[in-house]
């Protein structure tokens, strides 16, 4: 509420007083969850703020490797994956981190070690930057498993996840967290430099009017998926859906949880594993929708059931309200017989 007289909110509920309630509920917890949320909230920031330069660093014709100083100017995912990295190794509570932006794990210098494995797309959708279209970046939190300490421990199912979130730059920035006790959304202000409760509590609609797909890829799609989008837009009964395609999974799936409906990446005939990446692209979405009440899937199993095998494989998702979901579920399953 506005104190009197003034526009601002005095009281205003920021992620970093969010975070550090959440942490109250928890007796025993130590606080390191809660210092590398706020780490993760700091990377955001500084992406946030080199994306919405990234436009004027083009008109300028100082996008490229250099600017009108000569200074080397690094690409923005570049740019993205070194500040995740260094805001998530200098806060001392990480031990391996799992990037879209590194073929390898990275091991974590002994002195900076933690007990939390994080999994990222610093920048998810960066090919849509200079079209000025939504971008997002992608986390998921792990504690480390006690087994042999290898790659191998970074490689757990999506159930075991401790957090997972998203952050959207679009129209404003937005980060969307869940730490298993539900979904909120913070908008990011400007003017006083922290992200706002502004969604508290997010919830998927059990049913939504949209489906969300490249249907550029329709040659390569199974029957069960055609026979789905088919009956999207000529239904037997009841309006057809709307079509709605971003191209960034982040701004798909964001307006998926809004609104309901589904996003779909199959697998295809040439992406037999269909093209999204299962550690920090489909887990943390997955995550996030069953927690705001949806469901996500690989046509298959749950998405959070799958055991990983390598760091950078890639799964079919299905994801959004859970009765759309079922809906493409069942004629999965129809032709699977
Ligand atoms: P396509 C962006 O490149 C991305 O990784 C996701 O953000 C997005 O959902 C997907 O790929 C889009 O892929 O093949 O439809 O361009």
């Amino acid at each position: 509420m506005a104190s009197k007289g003034h526009s601002f909110d005095a009281d205003c509920m920021t992620l970093t007083r969010f975070v550090l309630a959440e942490q109250q509920k928890f007796p025993k917890a130590t606080g390191d969850l809660s210092q590398l949320l706020n780490s993760i909230q700091t990377a955001v920031k500084a992406v946030s703020s080199a994306v919405r330069k990234a436009g004027i660093a083009n008109m300028y014709g100082i996008a490229g490797n250099t600017n009108v100083q000569g200074e080397e100017v690094k690409k923005l995912d570049v740019l993205s994956n070194e500040l995740f990295i260094n805001m998530l190794t200098s806060s001392f509570t990480t031990h391996r981190l799992i990037s879209e932006e590194n073929e390898c794990a990275i091991e974590v210098d002994a002195e900076k070690r933690g007990k939390y494995i994080v999994c990222f797309d610093p920048l998810d959708g960066s090919s849509n930057i200079d079209c000025l279209v939504s971008v997002g970046s992608i986390f998921g939190i792990y504690h480390k498993s006690e087994q042999a300490e290898s790659e191998v421990t970074a490689l757990q199912p999506g159930k075991n996840l401790v957090a997972a979130g998203y952050a959207l730059y679009g129209s404003a920035t937005m980060i969307v967290l869940s730490t298993g006790h539900g979904v909120n959304g913070f908008t990011y202000d400007p003017a006083i430099g922290e992200f706002i409760l502004t969604e508290k509590n997010m919830k998927i609609p059990s049913r939504g009017k949209i489906y969300s797909i490249n249907e550029g890829n329709e040659a390569t799609w199974s029957e069960a998926i055609k026979e789905y989008v088919r009956s999207k837009k000529y239904p037997n009964s009841g309006k057809a859906y709307s079509a709605r395609y971003v191209g960034s999974m982040v701004a798909d799936v964001h307006r998926t949880i809004k609104y309901g409906g589904i996003f779909l990446y199959p697998a295809s005939q040439t992406s037999p594993n269909g093209k999204l990446r299962l550690l920090y692209e489909c887990i943390p979405m997955a995550f996030l929708v069953k927690e705001a009440g949806g469901l996500a899937s690989n046509g298959n199993i749950d998405i959070l059931d799958i055991v990983p095998e390598q760091i950078h494989q890639r799964s079919p998702i299905f994801l959004g309200s859970t009765e759309d979901v079922q809906d493409v579920l069942q004629l999965i399953q129809k032709y699977d017989k």
